[in-house]
């Protein structure tokens, strides 16, 4: 995240004369600004604003504490630990373009490095956009991974069966299925993903992980809101990955989804290389936010 947007400007807010009321109407634009919501920013303001009464006390250390603190009590991180020695599978979702297929790379690469694990396969289970399979046979073969993949307008059915097939018989340690973000319509996505997710449900080792995550682009706001919602009915999710943290001023979005929809945040994506991924820590995230890293 662009460093220092809402942070310094919350900051030269609260360092304005106490007792300012129009502080807080300031607050509230400058958080709807950095895309928590509105109900939440106004949630956040209305607490902050009698708690600084209560405690008689609204100097800006006390006033950012007190953001921080609400923005905390919502926000929860998921913590993704491979079961070892079992077949761990991650359905990836989302809609298209948010850097699903990106994020597989990476997250790959990260259970490589951090967890040890060899054995990883990848299952192109988006066989709507042309050259989605391609894509993701590209990232597996600078990975050196077994990509399970049909012809374009395949059953994705077929390939996530396929691939729990492919993944039990070499004894991989962790499968990530890589999912369309689009279809002719939304109904037609969304019973597509409910049918893959009965597949995977319904093949996997029960032994291992099964974990659903939805990744959301940071740029686009409120939109990832009501996709978060969506998917959250259907097929469900178990957590959300944000995607393009970096390229975002804003960022605001993880406190929305923790207030709005009880989501937990898995991982954030700060970049375009295999590297730029790491786990969503709530502290880390609410000082970048706060512009403090
Ligand atoms: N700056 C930045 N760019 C990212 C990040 N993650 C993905 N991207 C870029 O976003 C674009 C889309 O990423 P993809 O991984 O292809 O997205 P997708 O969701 O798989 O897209 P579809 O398969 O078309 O639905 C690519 O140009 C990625 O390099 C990130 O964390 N930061
Ligand atoms: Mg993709």
């Amino acid at each position: 995240m662009k460093k220092s947007s809402l942070g310094e400007r919350l900051r030269s807010l609260f360092r304005r004369p106490e007792g300012d009321d129009a502080r807080f109407d300031d607050l509230l634009d400058l958080l709807i600004e950095a895309d928590v919501g509105a109900a939440v920013a106004s949630a956040i303001v209305a607490d902050v604003k009698r708690e600084s009464r209560e405690r008689r006390a609204s100097d800006e250390e006390t006033l950012v504490a007190l953001c921080k603190d609400m923005m905390r009590s919502w926000i929860s991180a998921a913590d993704i630990v491979p079961v070892k020695d079992a077949l761990n599978v991650v359905l990836v979702l989302g809609v298209n373009g948010v850097g699903k297929t990106t994020t597989i790379a990476k997250l790959a690469s990260f259970f490589r490095k951090h967890y040890g694990l060899d054995d990883i396969v990848l299952a192109a289970a988006d066989t709507f956009r042309a050259a989605a399979a391609e894509q993701l046979a590209l990232w597996g073969e600078r990975l050196g991974l077994k990509v399970v993949r049909q012809a374009q307008g395949a059953d994705p059915g077929a390939v996530v069966y396929d691939s729990l097939e492919s993944a039990k018989s070499r004894h991989a340690q962790l499968l990530f299925i890589d999912t369309s973000g689009r279809m002719h319509n939304k109904e037609q996505l969304v019973r597509e993903l409910v049918k893959i997710d009965r597949i995977a449900t319904g093949r996997r080792d029960s032994a291992g992980l099964y974990h659903r995550m939805l990744v959301i682009d940071a740029t686009t706001g409120q939109n990832a809101l009501r996709q978060a919602e969506v998917f959250k009915a259907s097929p469900g999710i178990d957590s959300i990955a944000l995607a393009k943290f970096d390229s975002s001023a804003k960022g605001g979005i993880a406190v929305a989804v923790g207030k709005e929809l009880g989501l937990p945040v898995s991982f954030v994506g700060n970049g375009e290389r295999l590297e730029d991924i790491e786990p969503f820590r709530t502290d880390t995230y609410l000082s970048s936010l706060f512009g403090e890293i």
